[in-house]
């Protein structure tokens, strides 16, 4: 049986903070509907994709910070998602800022769902990996108050079987972090979906444009390349409220060759026929983790969070 999955990436443009959540929903619709007319299965939404990227502002008020947030999904104004993408018997991943209550308690998250052809949701991650600060930073050019926002995703990083194949997501930051991708690698996951919000400038300090866009595509290629899997990478791009996100959404092959990459700072399809079998000749010669991996040497990376030089002579 073909194990071929028809993904987009759909990228979307500058979401403005005062723009409606139908208006947002209303351009991933229209992706959507291009999406069916290229044969898709699968579309992929960036990070935080309902919302202007809130975390660049500092704001005191909660329910302000909790305008951007989804209490219920679908709720009523991302049904049409869920129901367009149901009539075309497309899977989609999407990010938003999830607020819910466990045990009695409320949790905010960044988080993406997995929701497959017939529109059920069957996969939940939360960001692990947060960037930026938690508080105000006057001196920033913008905020990434992303850690004052958001609790460390509570979920690890698992994998579901759905689709034809097995599945993983991360959102953003996590893409730079070797150990994302290994966790789920070690999991045989075959195609990792990620959306991410990332400046095209860094806010602290001087980097060219084009080595930061080195750094967002080498990392994907690497974690794709390394444990043998598709990866996904799907960009907010453009100017955004006086923050230009870089975009250059890609897919990449298992290979950790790029098969298709935007080409725009606006919303764009990005397609790829994504054979899951590719993954399987890395995963059985060098990256055959059953014969090759160490992990008696690799005890470091849990039991210590910070680098410990050895001291000096
Ligand atoms: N949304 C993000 O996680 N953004 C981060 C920061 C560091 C820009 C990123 O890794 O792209």
């Amino acid at each position: 049986m073909s194990r071929v999955i028809t993904v987009g990436g759909a990228q979307m443009g500058p979401i403005a903070r005062a723009d409606s959540r139908k208006a947002v929903v209303d351009r991933m619709l229209a992706l959507l509907d291009t999406a069916h007319a290229r044969g898709c299965d699968l579309v992929v939404f960036p990070e935080l994709a309902l919302t202007t990227f809130f975390p660049r502002w500092w704001m005191e008020s909660q329910n302000e910070v909790d305008s951007f947030f989804e209490s219920e999904m679908p709720g009523p104004d991302t049904q049409p998602l869920f129901d367009r993408a149901r009539e075309y018997g497309i899977g989609f991943y999407l990010g938003y800022a999830e607020k819910t209550v466990e045990d009695g308690e409320t949790h905010r998250y960044n988080t993406s769902i997995l929701v497959d052809k017939d529109s059920n949701i069957v996969g939940r991650y939360r960001k692990v990996h947060l960037p930026g600060h938690a508080e105000h930073e006057p001196e920033r050019p913008w905020q990434h108050l992303e850690k004052g926002y958001f609790e460390v995703g509570n979920l690890g990083f698992p994998v579901w079987r759905t689709m034809g194949g097995v599945m993983g997501m991360c959102l953003c930051n996590d893409r730079r972090w070797p150990e994302t991708f290994r966790v789920m690698g070690m999991q045989g996951v075959e195609m990792v979906m990620l959306g991410y919000n990332t400046p095209a400038a860094n806010a602290v300090g001087p980097e060219p444009f084009h080595v930061r866009m080195m750094h967002n595509h080498i990392t994907m290629q690497a974690g794709a390349y390394q444990n043998g899997t598709w990866v996904v990478g799907v960009a907010k791009a453009g100017p955004e409220e006086g923050c230009d996100l870089m975009g250059g959404s890609v897919i990449v092959a298992p290979s950790g060759e790029i098969v298709a990459q935007a080409h725009t700072l606006g919303d764009e399809l990005i397609v790829a026929e994504c054979d899951l079998d590719e993954c399987t000749f890395n995963k059985t010669t060098i990256f055959n983790f059953e014969a090759h991996r160490r992990p008696e040497h690799y005890k470091i990376i849990t039991e210590q969070v910070g680098a410990v030089p050895p001291p000096e002579e």
